[in-house]
């Protein structure tokens, strides 16, 4: 044998050794990185990389390190779709962690699973995300599992009896969140003194709330994303209203409390995560999110951190080919027996039912519990 041919099976071999055994796994990441919806995505793509981070420093997945390929889906739908066209095909990743907005994940999750590849949400809460298809994921709490919780828990605190409710009719989750009130209200008997909407965009609110005002209710229930409910709070206050919220998921921001400040108190709210839940993994993540981002972490970075961990968790189990097809396919196989105890507590998958006749993914199992915020902040409710 030639030197010459020696060396180029020599590098092949070393090649393919280098494949074998410590091969990047590169994971997609499409979130709102820019735009209206950026404090929550910033937010998500700090808890993927702490995570990451961290997973790499032990070593990687059995030898393997996580490379995250980050794209910004700034919220929008078309982008979403671009993005994820770009990862699956440019990038060929393994899955897709996103998008941020449930909005987004109903035009581009059905691009994931034309082509087979894992996306998992780790903020989208709108019902009928997981009835896109197997390959749909995720670990944030349905609005429908989260929202009644929360209701019970505002009749129980204030003794309320009848609500007003305001909700953007122009996005997926704020829609799918007012489905979810109404008939949480209805089945745990709280009257709807008045219903109000506005689009994606509004700064003004007034109109919408002063009808509010002359129907007298004793809270307000908001489908709101959280720079809008700030706003809402915020002129609600200006009208000479006291009456506390009730949010869904939209509200588990930092967001509410820069612009709405402590005119947010008493706003109820539900979440699996919260920042004085004292278990060690939780306090572990606080203080390391803490120390790299020099801020506080929220319910979103959380469930992403947690979401990085329960698809590590999947792939020690998987013997990755580095053919995508294979591998996209085994880490799909790999996930739903997971069981996790991170940041936002007990996890677990729960299989959708079929929507339609067609398969579905999986949602999380997950309790939340309730918030009350005070002083700017949220706070346990006790
Ligand atoms: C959704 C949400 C938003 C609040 C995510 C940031 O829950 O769009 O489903």
């Amino acid at each position: 044998m030639s030197q010459h041919l020696k060396l180029i099976i020599a590098t092949a071999l070393a090649g393919y050794s280098a494949i074998s055994h410590a091969a990047d796994i590169r994971i997609g990441m499409a979130e709102a990185l820019t735009g209206p919806a950026a404090k929550y995505g910033v937010a998500i793509k700090n808890g993927f990389t702490l995570a990451a981070e961290g997973i790499n420093a032990k070593g990687g997945i059995n030898g393997n390190k996580i490379v995250l390929v980050i794209e910004d889906e700034q919220g929008k739908k078309e982008e979403a779709i671009n993005v994820f066209k770009k990862l699956i095909f440019q990038d060929k990743v393994l899955m897709i962690f996103g998008p941020t907005l449930s909005n987004s994940a109903f035009a581009a999750d059905p691009i994931a699973n034309a082509t087979k590849t894992v996306v998992f949400g780790t903020s989208n809460t709108a019902d009928g995300i997981t009835g896109m298809g197997p390959f749909t994921f995720r670990n944030s709490v349905m609005e429908a599992d989260v929202l009644p919780v929360t209701t019970r828990a505002a009749v129980k605190h204030f003794g309320i009896k009848k609500v007003a409710v305001l909700y953007g009719n122009d996005d997926a989750f704020t829609k799918s969140g007012y489905d979810v009130f109404k008939s949480a209200l209805a089945d745990q008997k709280i009257t709807v003194t008045d219903t109000e909407t506005y689009a994606k965009g509004d700064v003004d609110f007034k109109a919408q709330l002063t009808k509010i005002k002359a129907s007298n209710p004793d809270a307000i229930v908001c489908s709101c994303l959280a720079e809008e409910a700030a706003n809402i709070i915020l002129q609600t206050r200006s009208l000479g209203m006291k009456q506390p919220f009730i949010g869904g998921n939209g509200f588990n921001s930092p967001k509410l409390f820069e612009i709405a400040k402590d005119a947010a108190d008493n706003t109820l709210m539900g979440s699996p995560w919260s920042a004085e839940n004292i278990a060690p993994a939780n306090k572990q993540f606080i203080a390391d999110y803490k120390a790299k981002f020099n801020a506080d972490p929220d319910q979103f970075a959380a469930q992403a951190y947690d979401a990085m961990h329960i698809v590590t968790e999947a792939l020690k189990q998987v013997k990755l080919s580095g053919n995508p097809e294979k591998d996209r396919l085994a880490l799909r196989d790999a996930l739903p027996a997971v069981k996790h105890d991170g940041a936002t507590g007990k996890f677990a998958f729960r299989r959708a039912a079929p929507k339609d006749g067609k398969e579905a993914g999986y949602d999380a199992q997950q309790d939340a519990i309730v918030n009350i915020a005070k002083g700017g902040k949220f706070v346990l409710l006790k």
